[in-house]
């Protein structure tokens, strides 16, 4: 029997000759052990709406559509509202959070995002992670400044305002905590968990402001300025040091992100980004920058984000976050409904740039094919990438591996561990592994 018509609603005239016979819709699929080859991701694209039409939760539609008519179709909707918010329906897409002291310190710790409701790789303001020292302060920007001082000709104190008439850039960057997917590495066996709760401290958006060169060329830095102290507006007095080149290169002070005025959570009225640095040096709430001769030894570079190595010693300076993917879809505590056809789907990212390729493996590393990088890779941003793949209802070990354009590649947790120290724990960014068992529920897993 030849299937050549959609019931309905299908209008994509592109679609319309698709001819798929019921035998090819029945054909034995791949096992998970071996990647499916040759369902490349055009033909996956063209054909997946009838595959699934042919499984009853994508069922066809039948005569009700001509006469149900719900509420929402018959009555006046809702008024205009002056500031959008998601629909109620999607409650349950929010931030998880983490209090490093309860209550005694409600703003310090870490709100995740849940990458694993996302799609594509802006993430919404209102998700963006949040990672304080001491909570978000409220600053009006009338009365807060960025002062430029130190090793410079003319030390200049600038309002908001001033900033404001800059000239400015738009860039996509992601901010990604020191600290994100610790807890993978430190744990002895997996902890069971959603993606974002492991691994959500993570995440990109556009970001307008004024490259921090322009400003500092109007300070003059002196010869002897080779580094610069950064200090943030809130009562934690957030620092880090970083060097002259990193400034000079693609250092930005941002005031916007997504289009509108940076969220409190992220630095309001603005923050320093370090494109690809750990997350920590991204200072928020902005007050100063002073230059150096070299690195000043804060103690959120001294106390924190060392990595402790194998022989005692410690790494001081890890800036540059390593390579790193992740599958988003299908991930931790999800439970696939049936065997069959699904999307895999992740985000991936680079400290020195741009994602060359991500590899995926459903069967824990034993062979490796190719995802789609969905867009254009940019440099210091998150890609999505995707693949088609069948699930056979046996168990499968889903791994992402990523390669950035300087050949760097995503490592395993043996490479790691043989890295580091037995209590390190920042700057994980091995390969993960989601395991799908065979009533479909996928796990967390170390392999
Ligand atoms: N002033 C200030 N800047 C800060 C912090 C802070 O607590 N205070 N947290 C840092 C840490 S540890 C990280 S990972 C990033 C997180 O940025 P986000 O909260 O916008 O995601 O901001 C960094 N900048
Ligand atoms: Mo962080």
């Amino acid at each position: 029997m030849k299937i050549t018509k959609f019931p309905r609603s299908i209008n994509n005239d592109h679609q319309k000759d698709i001819v798929l016979s019921q035998a090819d819709l029945a054909k034995p699929v791949k096992t998970s052990e071996t990647p499916n080859k040759e369902l490349d991701r055009r033909k996956f694209m063209q054909t997946s709406f009838l595959a699934l039409a042919t499984t009853p939760v994508m069922a066809l539609a039948d005569e009700s559509v001509k006469n149900d008519f719900p509420a929402w179709s018959t009555t006046l909707g809702k008024g205009l509202n002056e500031y959008g918010q998601p629909s109620k329906f999607e409650a349950g897409t929010k931030r998880g959070i983490a209090k490093a002291y309860g209550d005694l310190a409600p703003g310090t710790g870490s709100a995740r995002t849940p990458i694993e409701k996302l799609e594509g790789i802006i993430t919404p303001s209102g998700l963006h992670f949040d990672r304080s020292h001491n909570g978000t302060p409220e600053i009006d920007p009338s009365k807060h400044q960025l002062s430029i001082y130190g090793l410079v000709d003319k030390p200049l104190n600038f309002s908001v305002e001033n900033l404001l008439r800059y000239p400015m850039i738009s860039r996509t960057y992601f901010v990604e905590c020191a600290g994100n997917s610790a807890a993978n590495i430190i744990a002895p066996q997996p902890i069971q968990a959603t993606a974002g709760t492991l691994h959500g401290l993570i995440s990109c958006s556009d970001w307008t402001g004024i490259p921090l060169s322009v400003l500092l060329k109007e300070a003059g830095v002196n010869p002897a300025g080779k580094w610069i102290v950064a200090e943030g507006a809130d009562a934690a007095g957030m620092s880090r040091s970083f060097p002259m080149e990193k400034a000079m290169d693609n250092a930005m002070i941002a005031l916007y992100q997504n289009g509108e005025r940076v969220r409190p959570e992220q630095g309001y009225p603005m923050r320093l980004l370090l494109p690809g640095w750990e997350g920590n040096m991204n200072v928020k709430w902005l007050r100063s920058l002073k230059v150096t001769a070299g690195p000043t030894h804060t103690k959120d570079e001294t106390s924190k984000y060392t990595d402790p190595l194998p022989n005692g010693k410690a790494r001081q300076f890890t800036f540059e976050l390593g390579v790193k993917s992740i599958i988003t879809k299908p991930s931790g505590m999800m439970k696939l409904p049936s065997k069959g056809l699904y999307e895999i789907s992740g985000i991936a990212w680079s400290g020195a740039g741009k994602v060359a390729r991500v590899e995926l493996s459903t069967n824990g590393g034993k062979d490796w094919f190719d995802a789609e990088l969905d867009g254009p890779s940019q440099a210091f941003c998150l890609v999505r990438f995707r693949a088609p793949w069948t699930w056979n209802g046996e168990p499968a070990f889903l791994q992402s591996r990523a390669i950035d354009e300087h050949g760097n590649v995503q490592p395993t947790r043996a490479a790691y561990k043989a890295n580091n120290a037995v209590d390190g724990r920042y700057h994980n960014n091995t390969i993960v592994t989601w395991a799908v068992l065979a009533d479909g529920s996928v796990q967390n897993a170390y392999l």
